[in-house]
């Protein structure tokens, strides 16, 4: 863990905040093959270095670092999705994604003159889809028209498109995001407000995109950033970020078949807090009830997403 203001020869972003590099062991057990389908790696700048046209500047997270921390969890494997500090730089994602001997899968940003050569790459490498992100403190928007371009790119690849977005955008973004014709994977639930009902209007108008288009999936992950209660535990000593369960409950009991779960280490861009990873594995049996649902949620569900071309009786 990079520690000071700097980070491979870049200057941190101001009161930037570390990852926790002491997690707590979890008390939940991981089923074999789970998947954190939500993570980054950052860097090492020196190595990598950040993209000119980044929004923030992190604390280095490496893949070995990743690779650690999947091993303490009790993780299998990782789906590692490429951070607004790269831009469209994969060479941070790739180099992971190589080293990881299979165990990893990656979502990567590409430009709509992105190459079939290059494409051909990052499929090679592990890629197997392309994230558009349309949170306004991390990029500038890109058209839409330039976002289709990239689908009808990506599509005979048998790809996905990951969204990342606030809810108060969605009903601007409806009718594209329904326009996607391959699968779709939203980050975050969407990043529903947890102040308000999750059966009111805003956690509404996401379910009902969810239910209106059998080809959408989300990511239930990101407790500690939707939270407004914090890790305080309220009902067991490892059960944090309770305000957030009745969204992501709501959303496992309904779609079993396509939710997929994440850690978000290193978990950019927090500023009250930096969650311990333990912590975060201990959400799952809060929100995915039963043994079916956590199978499906941590290992079904993402291997059909990201491994389907090459599991086998065997194992990957
Ligand atoms: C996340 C969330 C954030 C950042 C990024 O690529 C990124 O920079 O995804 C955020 O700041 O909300 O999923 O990691």
């Amino acid at each position: 863990m990079a520690h000071g203001d700097t980070t491979g020869g870049f200057t941190k972003t101001e009161g930037w905040l570390d990852w926790y590099d002491g997690p707590s062991t979890p008390a939940f057990r991981m089923p074999e093959g789970a998947v954190d389908a939500h993570c980054h790696v950052f860097g090492p700048g020196a190595e990598f270095p950040y993209a000119p046209e980044r929004k923030y500047t992190p604390c280095d997270a490496s893949a070995d670092q990743l690779f650690a921390l999947r091993d303490h969890l009790g993780v299998d494997r990782n789906v590692i999705v490429q951070a607004t500090c790269h831009g469209a730089d994969n060479r941070a994602l790739v180099d992971a994604l190589r080293r990881s001997e299979g165990r990893a899968r990656g979502v990567a940003t590409v430009r709509r003159d992105v190459t079939a050569e290059q494409l051909a790459d990052l499929h090679e490498a592990g890629v197997r889809g392309v994230r558009f992100n349309f949170v306004k403190r991390l990029v500038d928007r890109v058209p839409t028209d330039s976002l289709a371009g990239i689908v009808e790119k990506i599509a005979p690849l048998g790809w996905h498109v990951v969204i990342y977005f606030e809810a108060e955008d969605l009903p601007e973004l409806y009718d594209f995001f329904s326009s996607i014709p391959t699968d779709v994977v939203v980050d975050h639930m969407g990043r529903p407000d947890v102040t308000k009902a999750p059966d009111g209007e805003e956690f509404g108008l996401f379910l009902r995109f969810m239910r209106e288009n059998p080809n959408v999936w989300t990511k239930v992950s990101c407790p500690e950033r939707l939270s407004v209660r914090g890790p305080r535990a309220l009902v067991g000593e490892r059960h944090a970020y309770t305000d957030v369960v009745p969204f992501a409950r709501r959303v496992v009991e309904e779609f079993p078949d396509r939710v997929l779960w994440g850690t978000d280490w290193p978990h950019p861009n927090l500023t009250d807090h930096m969650p311990d990873d333990g912590l975060l594995v201990d959400y799952i049996p809060q929100v995915a009830t039963t043994a079916d649902l956590q199978r499906k949620l941590l290992v079904d569900n993402p291997h059909r997403l990201y491994w389907a071309d090459s599991d086998t009786t065997e194992g990957a």
